[in-house]
């Protein structure tokens, strides 16, 4: 079933089909120093979590005050730009991304959480940085086209990942996306991301909105202590009910419209090989690991 446009430019939207991602410039500077200084005048808020998160946002500060502001402040300046660029869209939620400059700040190859039926629809985040984005401070990493290898359901607070028998397969693949001040990146949720470690000294601060096609309902899935035995509760939400969200309860107001049992079983090696050998055959990454692969079945004990 083709799922709804919602890019403007057929190119674009050509683009974030077939990788899961794709980069272009969106805002202005001034447009970014505004998204900056909203950071910076509630650093201290922000930074609750520091000690204990070297990657946070907004929402781990369950300070509901700060959420609801950061929320308004991000949509009142991508507003500016939206209706250039995309259509026919509804937005969830945006907060600011923080990354310190530490190596536990490294993000590891992982999904968003499931935001709509995706049988039918895609959820996806613009992603900003008020910075200019490298391999030294964090830029995000994709494995392209991989939110096309199967319909998963991702739920909160957590989940077995059906990719988590080929992790280790996926380093070598993912393309490095660094970002110019003004750029953005518009990914699919369902597209494996990563991101280096910030180690360039300071803290790397990104905003992002989370959006869906205006036609499709806003869902959260809740795995009850993300154990895979239990049966997945499907929530219909609205923006309070992000707001309020408590890092690993059920959503309090929110509606329960279903619950389903979910095979969370994982993708085998042989099966992740076959399609990284379909989709990226010439990977330059991908060729020197299918080469190692082999030469190590050759190796003398
Ligand atoms: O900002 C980052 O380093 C990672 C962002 C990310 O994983 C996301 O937006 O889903």
């Amino acid at each position: 079933m083709q799922k709804p446009s919602v890019f403007k430019n057929e190119h674009l939207q050509r683009e974030f089909d077939e990788n899961g991602f794709v980069k272009f410039r969106m805002f202005t500077p001034e447009q970014v120093a505004r998204l900056r200084e909203f950071y910076i005048a509630t650093q201290e808020a922000h930074e609750t979590v520091a000690e204990k998160r070297k990657f946070h946002s907004t929402n781990d500060t369950d300070n509901a005050e700060l959420i609801t502001d950061a929320d308004s402040l991000i949509k009142q300046v991508m507003f500016e730009e939206m209706d250039k660029h995309f259509h026919g869209y509804k937005t969830i939620e945006a907060s600011y991304i923080l990354k310190q400059s530490d190596p536990a700040s490294e993000l590891s190859p992982h999904q968003d959480l499931s935001f709509v039926d995706e049988e039918k629809y895609y959820s996806y985040n613009i992603w900003v940085a008020t910075e200019p984005t490298d391999k030294q401070n964090g830029c995000l990493r994709f494995l392209k086209g991989s939110h096309r290898i199967f319909n998963t359901v991702r739920t909160f607070p957590s989940y077995p990942w059906k990719y988590r028998d080929v992790s280790e397969l996926i380093s070598p693949y993912l393309v490095d996306v660094p970002t110019e001040i003004g750029d953005c990146i518009v990914l699919n949720h369902a597209c494996i991301h990563a991101s280096y470690p910030n180690l360039s000294g300071s803290t790397r601060i990104a905003a992002i909105l989370a959006l869906i096609p205006r036609d499709a309902e806003i869902y959260h899935y809740y795995l009850p202590n993300g154990n895979p035995d239990n049966p997945v509760e499907k929530y219909t939400m609205g923006l309070e009910d992000f707001i309020h969200l408590k890092e690993g309860q059920r959503p309090a107001g929110a509606q329960l419209v279903d619950t389903f049992r979910y095979d969370f079983s994982a993708m085998d090696k042989a099966s992740f090989l076959d399609w990284l050998k379909t989709t990226h055959p010439h990977s330059k990454n991908g060729n020197g690991f299918f080469k190692n692969i082999l030469s190590s079945l050759f190796k003398r004990a």
